[in-house]
């Protein structure tokens, strides 16, 4: 009789611990949602930027942040670093490449190097205006060229702007292609930028962009090339007084992020990341508008030259060997974009 009891105690403690652990179990699925990505712990990722804080592409970057962990509820988290603390763009796109980066806004030249599409944006004098522009990298071109990436074992997010990039120099002013003969001119980091300043004249330099204020200075180079709010913003006119008018190309700024991030999102969790980096267009493009209008008008009021070109239909023949050389390899998308 005793013993019939004992052993009643012990199945009904042995069922107690059973129905615990099951609870437990199911709880755990519960918040789980059967998969790791859901977990209540917030995932950290680092997005670089070499701009510096209150820069456009930063405040873009910043937004795609917010609205990732507003619509991952919280589960992700992007820390933005600025101003180049994370290295220079080149070894931002290598190190996104290695996946030992997770995010970064970069520019569309130097991508270049590591994408077989994304070149094609990048070619002088291709759009009309700002308006083809978008159309054309908001639409399906756009998108084909974001989703290439993934081959060059990275992930296109997003288009930002970068306006129109204008030639700087300290040398003398560039009025007309006689002028840009011979100066020694900076560019970005891509074969195109080098063989398209070469086509005007120029000598063209390759460099990264946090070398070229003392370059300038020193006299090592006579100026370069950029958007009127990067010129701004360095304190490239500072050191060069000649800014010339128009811009001859118009590449866009490039949200992409590594593919071993990507790899570990679930579905549903890449679209929202994806959604995340489309939405932040619009405050990247607000603020953009709004810092091109103040660097003219700092750079006029510092007294710099601002010269427009006078045989701008010369410039555009110029540049005809560069379409030569690159039209078989961008073939397929040049097509589509002149439709
Ligand atoms: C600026 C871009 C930046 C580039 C820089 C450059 O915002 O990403 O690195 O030009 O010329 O306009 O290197």
């Amino acid at each position: 009789m005793k013993n019939r009891m004992v052993l009643k105690v012990i199945m009904l403690i042995g069922l107690l611990v059973l129905s615990a652990c099951g609870n437990k179990a199911s709880t755990k699925e519960a918040n789980n949602g059967g998969n790791d990505n859901r977990s209540n712990e917030t995932v950290i990722f680092k997005l670089a930027d070499i701009q510096p804080e209150g820069y456009p592409t930063v405040l873009g970057a910043q937004e795609f942040a917010r609205l990732v962990e507003e619509k991952t509820e919280g589960r992700y988290k992007i820390d933005v670093f600025p101003g180049g603390q994370l290295g220079d763009e080149k070894s931002i796109i290598e190190e996104i490449q290695l996946g030992s980066m997770d995010f970064a806004r970069v520019n569309g030249v130097p991508l270049t190097e590591f994408n077989d599409k994304i070149g094609a944006l990048n070619l002088p004098f291709l759009f009309e205006d700002a308006n083809e522009k978008w159309d054309v990298w908001l639409g399906d071109v756009g998108e084909e060229i974001l989703s290439s990436f993934e081959d060059s074992n990275m992930v296109g997010l997003a288009f930002y702007d970068n306006g129109d990039r204008f030639f700087y120099s300290d040398a003398k002013p560039i009025k007309n292609l006689k002028d840009i003969k011979g100066q020694k001119l900076r560019v970005m980091e891509s074969e195109m930028a080098i063989d398209t300043v070469e086509a005007l004249g120029g000598s063209a330099t390759p460099m990264s962009y946090d070398e070229v204020y003392s370059a300038i200075q020193t006299g090592v180079i006579d100026g370069g090339e950029n958007s009127l709010p990067s010129v701004y913003t360095a304190k490239h006119y500072e050191v060069a007084e000649y800014l010339t008018i128009p811009g001859y190309q118009s590449v866009p700024e490039v949200l992409i992020g590594s593919q071993k991030v990507w790899n570990n999102l679930s579905d549903e969790d890449k679209k929202l990341f994806k959604e995340a980096a489309i939405e932040s267009i619009d405050v990247q493009r607000e603020a953009w508008d709004a810092l091109v209008d103040e660097s003219l008008e700092e750079i006029e009021k510092n007294g710099n030259e601002i010269i427009e070109i006078n045989d701008l239909d010369a410039w555009k023949n110029a540049v005809q060997p560069v379409y030569e050389k690159y039209e078989v390899e961008y073939k397929d998308i040049l097509d589509k974009i002149r439709h």
